[in-house]
Protein backbone atom coordinates (compact mmCIF):
# COMPACT_ATOMS: atom_id res chain seq x y z
CA UNK A 1 0.00 0.00 0.00
CA UNK A 2 1.44 3.40 -1.19
CA UNK A 3 2.46 5.31 1.82
CA UNK A 4 1.35 8.68 -0.08
CA UNK A 5 -1.43 7.84 -3.11
CA UNK A 6 -0.66 7.86 -6.44
CA UNK A 7 -3.63 9.95 -7.60
CA UNK A 8 -3.31 12.61 -4.97
CA UNK A 9 -1.24 14.75 -6.62
CA UNK A 10 -0.45 17.11 -9.64
CA UNK A 11 2.42 17.53 -11.82
CA UNK A 12 4.14 20.01 -9.20
CA UNK A 13 3.31 17.95 -6.29
CA UNK A 14 5.53 14.91 -5.13
CA UNK A 15 5.64 11.42 -6.68
CA UNK A 16 3.77 8.55 -4.74
CA UNK A 17 5.92 7.47 -2.32
CA UNK A 18 6.10 3.73 -0.92
CA UNK A 19 7.91 2.49 2.08
CA UNK A 20 7.98 -1.73 2.45
CA UNK A 21 9.84 -4.81 3.52
CA UNK A 22 11.44 -6.81 1.16
CA UNK A 23 13.56 -10.18 0.79
CA UNK A 24 17.02 -8.76 1.21
CA UNK A 25 18.17 -11.38 -1.75
CA UNK A 26 15.23 -9.92 -4.02
CA UNK A 27 16.71 -7.44 -6.61
CA UNK A 28 15.53 -4.14 -5.50
CA UNK A 29 13.10 -2.76 -8.75
CA UNK A 30 14.37 0.22 -10.93
CA UNK A 31 11.82 2.33 -9.45
CA UNK A 32 14.15 2.23 -5.93
CA UNK A 33 15.14 5.14 -3.97
CA UNK A 34 17.11 3.15 -1.11
CA UNK A 35 17.80 0.21 0.39
CA UNK A 36 18.12 -0.35 4.08
CA UNK A 37 20.10 -3.35 5.16
CA UNK A 38 19.88 -4.51 8.95
CA UNK A 39 22.06 -6.83 10.57
CA UNK A 40 24.56 -7.13 8.06
CA UNK A 41 28.41 -6.74 8.05
CA UNK A 42 28.76 -6.51 3.79
CA UNK A 43 28.29 -3.01 2.60
CA UNK A 44 26.75 -3.38 -0.72
CA UNK A 45 26.83 0.07 -2.48
CA UNK A 46 25.83 -1.47 -6.18
CA UNK A 47 22.52 -1.02 -7.76
CA UNK A 48 20.45 1.51 -6.30
CA UNK A 49 20.86 5.25 -6.00
CA UNK A 50 21.55 4.88 -2.07
CA UNK A 51 21.79 1.93 0.23
CA UNK A 52 22.21 2.25 3.82
CA UNK A 53 23.83 -0.60 6.18
CA UNK A 54 21.75 0.62 9.49
CA UNK A 55 24.43 -0.28 11.98
CA UNK A 56 21.13 -2.22 14.22
CA UNK A 57 21.17 -6.16 14.78
CA UNK A 58 18.26 -8.88 14.71
CA UNK A 59 17.23 -10.70 17.98
CA UNK A 60 17.97 -14.53 17.32
CA UNK A 61 14.45 -15.80 16.08
CA UNK A 62 13.34 -13.03 14.35
CA UNK A 63 13.32 -12.28 10.32
CA UNK A 64 15.37 -9.83 8.78
CA UNK A 65 13.94 -7.97 6.17
CA UNK A 66 15.25 -5.21 3.37
CA UNK A 67 13.36 -1.96 4.09
CA UNK A 68 12.75 -0.45 0.19
CA UNK A 69 11.80 2.71 -0.76
CA UNK A 70 10.17 3.04 -3.98
CA UNK A 71 9.10 6.54 -6.01
CA UNK A 72 7.22 7.05 -9.08
CA UNK A 73 9.52 8.81 -10.68
CA UNK A 74 13.21 8.72 -12.39
CA UNK A 75 15.44 8.38 -9.51
CA UNK A 76 19.18 9.16 -9.17
CA UNK A 77 21.84 9.22 -6.12
CA UNK A 78 25.17 11.72 -5.36
CA UNK A 79 27.12 12.76 -2.97
CA UNK A 80 28.47 15.81 -1.10
CA UNK A 81 31.45 15.67 1.16
CA UNK A 82 29.96 12.82 3.81
CA UNK A 83 26.54 13.16 2.55
CA UNK A 84 25.50 10.39 1.04
CA UNK A 85 22.11 10.71 -0.68
CA UNK A 86 19.02 9.79 -3.88
CA UNK A 87 16.77 11.84 -5.29
CA UNK A 88 13.56 11.62 -7.24
CA UNK A 89 9.74 13.05 -7.58
CA UNK A 90 10.34 15.67 -5.10
CA UNK A 91 11.80 13.88 -2.17
CA UNK A 92 15.18 13.31 -1.22
CA UNK A 93 16.70 10.74 1.12
CA UNK A 94 20.07 11.54 2.76
CA UNK A 95 22.92 10.03 5.07
CA UNK A 96 25.81 11.17 7.23
CA UNK A 97 27.98 8.48 9.46
CA UNK A 98 30.64 10.84 11.60
CA UNK A 99 33.14 9.23 13.70
CA UNK A 100 32.67 10.59 17.07
CA UNK A 101 36.19 10.30 18.25
CA UNK A 102 37.37 12.27 15.48
CA UNK A 103 34.46 15.39 16.12
CA UNK A 104 35.61 15.26 19.63
CA UNK A 105 32.56 13.12 21.36
CA UNK A 106 29.22 12.62 20.72
CA UNK A 107 27.79 16.40 21.17
CA UNK A 108 30.46 17.56 19.44
CA UNK A 109 29.54 14.71 16.57
CA UNK A 110 25.92 15.54 16.94
CA UNK A 111 26.22 19.26 16.22
CA UNK A 112 28.72 18.48 13.06
CA UNK A 113 26.15 16.17 11.94
CA UNK A 114 23.11 18.67 12.12
CA UNK A 115 25.38 21.68 11.23
CA UNK A 116 25.93 19.66 7.95
CA UNK A 117 22.46 18.37 7.76
CA UNK A 118 20.96 22.09 8.11
CA UNK A 119 23.71 23.72 5.60
CA UNK A 120 23.17 20.60 2.88
CA UNK A 121 19.40 20.02 2.93
CA UNK A 122 18.78 24.09 2.86
CA UNK A 123 20.25 24.45 -0.04
CA UNK A 124 18.86 21.97 -1.84
CA UNK A 125 15.14 21.89 -3.85
CA UNK A 126 14.07 19.37 -1.40
CA UNK A 127 15.15 21.92 1.30
CA UNK A 128 12.16 20.42 3.63
CA UNK A 129 13.18 18.01 6.18
CA UNK A 130 10.55 15.87 7.44
CA UNK A 131 11.78 12.44 9.05
CA UNK A 132 15.05 11.74 10.88
CA UNK A 133 16.59 8.78 12.32
CA UNK A 134 19.91 8.72 14.71
CA UNK A 135 21.53 5.68 15.35
CA UNK A 136 24.45 5.73 18.15
CA UNK A 137 26.56 3.72 20.55
CA UNK A 138 25.97 3.35 24.08
CA UNK A 139 23.29 5.92 24.68
CA UNK A 140 22.63 5.34 28.02
CA UNK A 141 25.95 5.28 29.06
CA UNK A 142 27.11 8.54 31.97
CA UNK A 143 25.41 10.04 34.20
CA UNK A 144 23.09 12.34 35.11
CA UNK A 145 23.10 15.16 32.38
CA UNK A 146 26.60 13.88 31.24
CA UNK A 147 24.65 10.59 29.89
CA UNK A 148 25.24 10.44 26.12
CA UNK A 149 21.88 10.41 24.80
CA UNK A 150 21.61 14.22 26.74
CA UNK A 151 24.79 15.18 24.98
CA UNK A 152 23.43 14.04 21.91
CA UNK A 153 20.03 16.17 22.79
CA UNK A 154 22.04 19.41 23.13
CA UNK A 155 24.56 18.66 19.86
CA UNK A 156 21.59 18.35 17.67
CA UNK A 157 20.43 21.53 19.22
CA UNK A 158 23.22 23.24 18.74
CA UNK A 159 24.08 22.21 15.27
CA UNK A 160 20.72 22.99 14.25
CA UNK A 161 20.47 26.16 14.92
CA UNK A 162 17.71 28.12 13.59
CA UNK A 163 17.34 25.21 10.90
CA UNK A 164 14.41 23.92 10.16
CA UNK A 165 12.28 26.69 10.19
CA UNK A 166 11.71 26.64 13.63
CA UNK A 167 9.88 23.27 13.52
CA UNK A 168 11.12 20.16 14.50
CA UNK A 169 11.19 17.14 12.25
CA UNK A 170 9.55 13.72 13.61
CA UNK A 171 12.55 11.48 14.39
CA UNK A 172 13.95 8.73 15.95
CA UNK A 173 16.69 8.21 18.23
CA UNK A 174 18.41 4.59 19.21
CA UNK A 175 21.40 3.08 20.98
CA UNK A 176 22.92 0.77 18.38
CA UNK A 177 25.46 -1.91 19.70
CA UNK A 178 28.31 -1.37 16.70
CA UNK A 179 31.76 -0.28 18.39
CA UNK A 180 32.74 0.25 14.58
CA UNK A 181 29.91 2.69 13.32
CA UNK A 182 29.69 6.20 14.17
CA UNK A 183 26.74 7.99 14.64
CA UNK A 184 24.31 7.38 11.87
CA UNK A 185 21.88 9.70 10.61
CA UNK A 186 19.80 9.39 7.77
CA UNK A 187 16.73 11.62 6.79
CA UNK A 188 13.36 12.28 4.24
CA UNK A 189 13.03 15.46 2.74
CA UNK A 190 10.93 16.99 0.46
CA UNK A 191 10.41 19.92 -1.96
CA UNK A 192 7.10 20.76 -0.01
CA UNK A 193 6.42 21.20 3.41
CA UNK A 194 5.06 18.64 6.20
CA UNK A 195 2.87 19.68 9.17
CA UNK A 196 3.80 18.64 12.69
CA UNK A 197 1.67 16.96 14.77
CA UNK A 198 2.13 16.27 18.82
CA UNK A 199 0.75 14.17 21.47
CA UNK A 200 -1.92 14.78 24.13
CA UNK A 201 -1.19 12.34 25.59
CA UNK A 202 2.32 12.93 25.89
CA UNK A 203 3.99 16.21 26.71
CA UNK A 204 6.20 17.45 23.60
CA UNK A 205 9.27 16.12 23.80
CA UNK A 206 11.06 19.85 23.17
CA UNK A 207 8.59 20.98 26.71
CA UNK A 208 10.12 18.21 28.21
CA UNK A 209 11.40 19.23 32.26
CA UNK A 210 14.83 19.87 33.35
CA UNK A 211 14.57 16.41 35.41
CA UNK A 212 15.06 14.50 31.54
CA UNK A 213 18.17 16.58 30.78
CA UNK A 214 19.26 20.50 30.12
CA UNK A 215 18.60 20.35 26.29
CA UNK A 216 15.42 18.92 25.59
CA UNK A 217 15.07 16.94 22.80
CA UNK A 218 14.06 18.39 19.15
CA UNK A 219 11.45 16.68 17.64
CA UNK A 220 7.82 16.36 16.44
CA UNK A 221 5.76 13.29 17.61
CA UNK A 222 4.87 12.95 13.91
CA UNK A 223 4.78 14.75 10.64
CA UNK A 224 2.28 14.71 7.66
CA UNK A 225 3.91 14.65 5.01
CA UNK A 226 2.65 16.14 1.82
CA UNK A 227 0.21 13.66 -0.12
CA UNK A 228 -1.36 12.97 3.61
CA UNK A 229 0.88 10.05 5.30
CA UNK A 230 2.02 10.36 8.88
CA UNK A 231 5.56 9.73 9.90
CA UNK A 232 5.30 8.12 13.19
CA UNK A 233 8.55 9.34 15.61
CA UNK A 234 9.92 6.59 17.68
CA UNK A 235 7.00 5.92 20.31
CA UNK A 236 7.75 4.79 23.88
CA UNK A 237 5.87 3.88 26.93
CA UNK A 238 5.87 7.54 28.40
CA UNK A 239 2.43 9.01 29.24
CA UNK A 240 3.10 13.53 29.90
CA UNK A 241 6.41 13.23 30.40
CA UNK A 242 6.96 10.22 32.90
CA UNK A 243 7.83 6.27 31.68
CA UNK A 244 5.25 3.74 32.82
CA UNK A 245 5.70 -0.26 33.42
CA UNK A 246 9.13 0.05 34.14
CA UNK A 247 10.46 -3.55 34.18
CA UNK A 248 7.01 -5.16 31.95
CA UNK A 249 7.54 -4.86 28.50
CA UNK A 250 4.30 -6.24 27.47
CA UNK A 251 2.47 -3.30 29.12
CA UNK A 252 5.26 -0.35 27.93
CA UNK A 253 4.01 -1.99 23.88
CA UNK A 254 0.69 -1.42 24.75
CA UNK A 255 1.06 1.79 26.27
CA UNK A 256 3.67 2.49 23.05
CA UNK A 257 0.87 1.82 20.59
CA UNK A 258 -1.91 3.70 22.76
CA UNK A 259 -0.11 7.02 22.35
CA UNK A 260 0.42 5.93 18.35
CA UNK A 261 -3.60 5.86 18.05
CA UNK A 262 -3.52 8.95 20.40
CA UNK A 263 -1.48 10.89 17.69
CA UNK A 264 -3.16 8.96 14.63
CA UNK A 265 -6.32 10.81 16.03
CA UNK A 266 -4.74 14.02 17.04
CA UNK A 267 -3.68 13.88 12.93
CA UNK A 268 -7.42 13.09 11.76
CA UNK A 269 -6.91 9.51 11.13
CA UNK A 270 -8.77 6.44 12.67
CA UNK A 271 -6.25 4.15 14.93
CA UNK A 272 -4.75 1.47 12.87
CA UNK A 273 -1.62 0.35 10.39
CA UNK A 274 -1.54 -0.07 6.64
CA UNK A 275 -0.86 -3.44 5.87
CA UNK A 276 1.68 -2.92 3.26
CA UNK A 277 4.00 -0.13 5.70
CA UNK A 278 6.00 -1.64 7.85
CA UNK A 279 6.63 -0.11 11.38
CA UNK A 280 10.01 -0.60 13.17
CA UNK A 281 10.41 -2.23 16.57
CA UNK A 282 13.56 -1.42 18.67
CA UNK A 283 14.04 -4.46 21.75
CA UNK A 284 16.20 -3.55 24.54
CA UNK A 285 16.46 -7.17 25.69
CA UNK A 286 16.02 -9.67 22.89
CA UNK A 287 14.43 -12.35 25.91
CA UNK A 288 11.39 -9.93 25.36
CA UNK A 289 10.66 -10.94 21.82
CA UNK A 290 7.64 -13.43 22.50
CA UNK A 291 6.30 -10.62 24.29
CA UNK A 292 7.15 -7.85 21.79
CA UNK A 293 5.64 -10.47 18.64
CA UNK A 294 2.16 -11.01 21.10
CA UNK A 295 1.76 -7.37 21.26
CA UNK A 296 2.37 -6.05 17.74
CA UNK A 297 -0.77 -5.56 15.64
CA UNK A 298 -1.16 -8.23 13.15
CA UNK A 299 -1.27 -7.93 9.46
CA UNK A 300 1.29 -5.55 10.12
CA UNK A 301 4.95 -5.78 8.55
CA UNK A 302 7.51 -4.99 11.38
CA UNK A 303 11.27 -5.22 11.52
CA UNK A 304 12.45 -5.83 15.06
CA UNK A 305 15.80 -4.66 16.12
CA UNK A 306 17.98 -4.65 18.90
CA UNK A 307 18.78 -1.84 20.44
CA UNK A 308 18.67 0.79 23.61
CA UNK A 309 16.56 3.24 24.17
CA UNK A 310 17.18 6.82 25.19
CA UNK A 311 16.07 6.20 28.47
CA UNK A 312 17.39 3.39 30.85
CA UNK A 313 13.78 2.16 32.13
CA UNK A 314 12.00 1.84 28.50
CA UNK A 315 12.32 -1.51 26.76
CA UNK A 316 10.37 -0.88 23.47
CA UNK A 317 10.12 1.88 21.25
CA UNK A 318 7.53 1.63 17.78
CA UNK A 319 8.34 4.22 14.83
CA UNK A 320 6.68 3.85 11.41
CA UNK A 321 3.69 5.23 9.40
CA UNK A 322 0.29 5.82 8.74
C1 LIG B 1 10.66 9.90 23.94
O1 LIG B 1 9.49 9.95 23.58
C2 LIG B 1 11.38 8.62 23.66
O2 LIG B 1 15.56 12.30 20.65
O3 LIG B 1 15.03 12.15 18.55
C3 LIG B 1 11.80 9.04 20.70
C4 LIG B 1 11.90 9.59 19.43
C5 LIG B 1 12.73 9.39 21.66
C6 LIG B 1 12.91 10.49 19.11
C7 LIG B 1 14.88 11.84 19.73
C8 LIG B 1 13.74 10.29 21.33
C9 LIG B 1 13.84 10.85 20.07
O4 LIG B 1 11.22 10.83 24.53
C10 LIG B 1 12.68 8.79 23.02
Amino acid sequence: MPVSPPDAFSATEPAALRIGLADPAAPPSPDTLAVFDFDTDVRADGGVPLRLQVPLRVPPGASLHSERWQVAAPVRGGRDGAIRHARGGGWMVATLELDEAAHGGIEAASAAAYAALIAFQSAQPERHVLRIWNYFADINAGHGDAERYKLFCAGRRRGMGAGFDGAYPAATAVGHRDPARGLVVYWLACARPGTRIENPRQVPAWRYPRQYGPTPPGFARGVRLPGGALAISGTASIVGHASLHPGDCAAQLRESLANIAALQAAAGLSPGFDPGVPLKAYLRHAADLPALRAGLPAGVPAQVLLGDICRHELLVEIDGWR
